[in-house]
């Protein structure tokens, strides 16, 4: 039996990509000269208050780097014994990094609050520091379970304008519920065989490579667009009893390949981390799910915020889908900030497949 696809409401065409630099034109092009260049384009879709926000931000996920690097011999491995705000086992490198990126961002002038996966309420702009204009959501490491065992790990974060109205005000949690069709910037850093920023402001996703030897950000990749039609999909097998029965069929019929309704062979991976998930995506295609539990649909494993509405950003911008399983994930209202959801992206054909049919 097939499945019948439904039509997602189809994502906004992304503007027309800025003029890529050469990578290969023999003179390096450094992430802050891209982002100059963005700042220039007659849009400005990257102002100048955005562009030291996410340098600032690429030089806190360089320190990360250097502190995942480090592993035994910076004594960052292992647990704290504590839990954080979701009721995981926090690891120390979770606390490293969210250190790590609320110092670097707190004193430059263009936040007004910050927000993690790792703290329970808000992180407001100390007053000693000038109030900007933008609010940063991160999930400082993704994959963390993977830290202690030597595998791919990442930082995501997104970008939001804080609304007028919270000028004259403390920011509060409300100011960052904001659907993720209102993001201005949204990334991710990898810290795997390379480490790599990649980005979008909305033109475009772009890749940056660190060369360790300058320590700078190089554009090795960009604009991205992810292949159609790769017959690989990334799933957690072991939560199978969770899914919903439209996902289970999905999946089912392309585990039984040639043998099956589909009559095409699909491959699995599970990195357990879904930035090497959305990066693997993004550059050979294929899909990722990590549904809802449908017997406890608050239960989902991912958080709205700060993974998967800059995932689904930078998903979208890359010419794929995501969805929560019945509606466009950058379309959701969130209801609080540490709010989870059902998260299918990639692969627009397979996204709409995985998907409950509509109407
Ligand atoms: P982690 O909790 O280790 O940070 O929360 C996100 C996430 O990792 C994803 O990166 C990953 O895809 C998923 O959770 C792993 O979940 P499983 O433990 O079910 O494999």
């Amino acid at each position: 039996m097939t499945i019948q696809t439904p039509v997602l409401d189809s994502a906004p065409a992304a503007s027309a990509p800025a003029p890529a630099p050469n990578p290969q034109s023999g003179q390096p092009v450094t992430l802050t000269r891209f982002l100059i260049e963005q700042q220039r384009r007659p849009d400005s879709p990257c102002p100048a208050g955005l562009r030291l926000l996410l340098e600032t931000v690429a030089r806190a996920c360089k320190a990360i780097n250097f502190a995942i690097s480090k592993g035994a011999l910076g004594d960052v491995l292992g647990s704290l014994g504590n839990e954080n705000v979701q009721g995981e086992v926090q690891k120390k490198l979770d606390v490293i990094a969210n250190d790590l990126l609320l110092d670097a961002n707190e004193w430059g002038g263009q936040l007004a609050a910050m927000a993690s996966e790792e703290m329970e309420t808000l992180h407001p702009i100390p007053g000693r520091f000038p109030k900007g204009e933008y609010l940063l959501t991160f999930d400082p490491i993704d994959g963390s379970s993977n830290i202690d065992v030597n595998l791919s790990v990442g930082t995501i974060f997104s970008v939001l304008r804080a609304p007028d109205a919270c000028a004259g005000r403390d920011v509060t949690e409300a100011d960052f519920l904001q659907p993720g069709a209102e993001q201005v910037a949204a990334g991710y850093a990898i810290y795997g065989p390379q480490t790599l920023l990649v980005l979008t402001v909305g033109t475009g996703v772009y890749e940056f490579t660190l060369d360790r030897e300058i320590g700078s950000w190089r554009l090795t990749d960009g604009p991205m667009q992810m292949p159609r039609g790769n017959r690989e999909f990334a799933v957690n097998m072991a939560r199978r009893r969770q899914w919903s029965p439209h996902v289970a069929q999905y999946i089912e019929e392309r585990i039984c390949g040639t043998e099956g309704p589909l009559g095409v062979d699909y491959n699995m991976r599970w990195p357990a981390s879904m930035v090497a998930d959305v990066h693997r995506i993004i550059k050979r295609g294929g899909v990722f799910l990590y549904p809802a539990d449908s017997r406890n649909p608050g239960k989902a494993r991912l958080r709205l915020l700060y993974e998967a509405n800059p995932m689904a950003f930078l998903i979208e911008q890359a010419g794929g889908a995501a969805s929560n399983g019945t509606a466009r994930i950058l379309d959701l209202m969130p209801t609080s900030l540490h709010e989870r959801v059902g998260v299918i992206l990639g692969d627009p054909a397979e996204v709409a497949a995985a998907s409950e049919p509509q109407g």
